[in-house]
């Protein structure tokens, strides 16, 4: 089962690695390289870019794509959004992520009537948050309005109202996605576009293509070799196999593709990139970080390779768990819209943003996506609501990961 991508694509990857591509290097943080213990070396792959400036396909780089080159079973039975039914995440425990026999528990919960909820938090402990008292699914509203994206009056945007989830999705939920994929679950053709928009949709959006679930793992090891980190960052991975002790950390290293999946699993859809950035900079007030404009502290944001201060450099244990860093709250009170994981949306990537935009998406083939928000191991200025950077959409690193957006409660 093929897991990397094509050579070229991950001899792009390599380059990057090499040199860092000499784009878009302001985002980047330096201070790990030759950190002794290899793994946080590829968080800082990539590029990032801010402001709208023009710097097109620097980040193409990645190493994976979607996984399994098999087909999905295709007996898929799940409502696809809505209501969550209950058995959704359920049935799905028996069959574990690869073999290993941790996963029994989760199996427990099918049949109780009327779960309410996204299924990938039914039966889950509700420990995220920064008293890991909360449920992760938690999913917050969002008024529309109108502002300007990337804090650029050539830019202005008109939203309508949503609802984004206030944590990155994290491991344990990832899992019970994976779970039901590994069952059959796979994505109906068109699910996942923004029906409930006053006009019924984003213009062109035509939801999940149904020649993308050949591109989705088939197999619970297919899963565990797609949602990995390219080969010199994989220590970065969050992912494991089997249920450990990164449940709430932030899923990573996995595609648009896996992102879009698992939010129409979970009755969502990946915000367009419209939609995020009016979260993050409270629509017309257009904060320069999600909580204001207050330069960042490590009260803010996970970034820079500061979330463990007492390690060297860049190392697996500066990722933290979703919404450790709540004084980095947004207005609406989504966690981690500065840091932690790059998020991606729905947009296609384009030097120049779609206007006029009035609920707009740019919407097209699976080529170069979007990302916005920064990282764990990316520097302040990734920070900014005003920065992204792009990413080949079958592509991924230890920066990415995402969360969903619903429709207007
Ligand atoms: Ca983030």
């Amino acid at each position: 089962m093929r897991h990397l991508g094509a050579p070229s694509l991950f001899a792009a990857l390599t380059i990057v690695g090499a040199c860092h591509l000499g784009l878009g290097l302001d985002a980047l943080t330096f201070r790990d390289v030759g950190d002794a213990s290899g793994g946080g070396y590829g968080a800082q792959a990539g590029a990032s870019e801010s402001g709208g400036d023009a710097r097109s396909s620097t980040a193409t780089a990645g190493g994976m794509d979607a996984g399994g080159t098999g087909g999905v079973g295709g007996t898929s039975s799940q409502a696809s959004s809505g209501g969550a039914p209950a058995s959704t995440a359920s049935g799905a425990g028996g069959d574990g992520a690869g073999g290993t026999g941790g996963e029994g528990g989760a199996g427990g919960n099918g049949g109780g009537g009327g779960t309410v909820g996204p299924p990938s938090c039914d039966g889950l402990a509700a420990n995220c948050g920064p008293n890991t008292d909360e449920n992760c699914c938690v999913s917050l509203p969002i008024p529309g309005g109108t502002f300007n994206r990337l804090n650029n009056a050539s830019y202005p945007a008109k939203i309508s109202a949503f609802a984004l989830d206030r944590f990155e999705v994290t491991v344990g939920r990832f899992r019970r996605f994976v779970v039901a994929s590994v069952n059959g679950y796979s994505p109906n053709p068109g699910d996942g576009k923004h029906t409930h928009l006053p006009n019924g949709g984003n213009p062109g959006e035509l939801g999940w293509n149904a020649t993308w679930n050949a591109k989705l793992p088939a197999t619970a090891v297919a899963w565990d070799m797609a949602v990995q980190c390219p080969s010199q960052e994989s220590a970065n991975a969050t992912w494991t196999p089997a249920a450990a002790d990164k449940e709430y950390l932030p899923i990573n290293c996995l595609s648009w593709l896996h992102a879009q999946a698992f939010c129409i699993f979970d009755g969502g859809f990946l915000p367009t990139e419209a939609e995020w950035s009016f979260a993050a900079t409270e629509g017309s007030k257009q904060r320069a970080y999600p909580w204001g404009a207050g330069v960042p502290t490590t009260n803010h944001a996970v970034y820079a390779c500061l979330g463990n201060p007492m390690d060297s450099g860049c190392t697996p244990s500066d990722i933290l768990a979703v919404g450790s860093r709540p004084l980095g709250d947004g207005a609406y009170g989504q966690s981690d819209l500065a840091g932690s994981a790059y998020e991606w949306v729905l947009d296609d990537h384009a030097a120049v943003l779609p206007s006029p935009c009035n609920d707009c998406a740019l919407v097209g083939a699976l080529a170069l996506g979007v990302q916005h928000g920064g990282s764990w191991g990316y520097a302040a200025n990734s920070l900014l609501t005003a920065t992204r950077r792009a990413m080949a959409k079958i592509a991924s690193d230890s920066a990415t990961g995402f969360r969903c957006a619903r429709p207007a409660p």
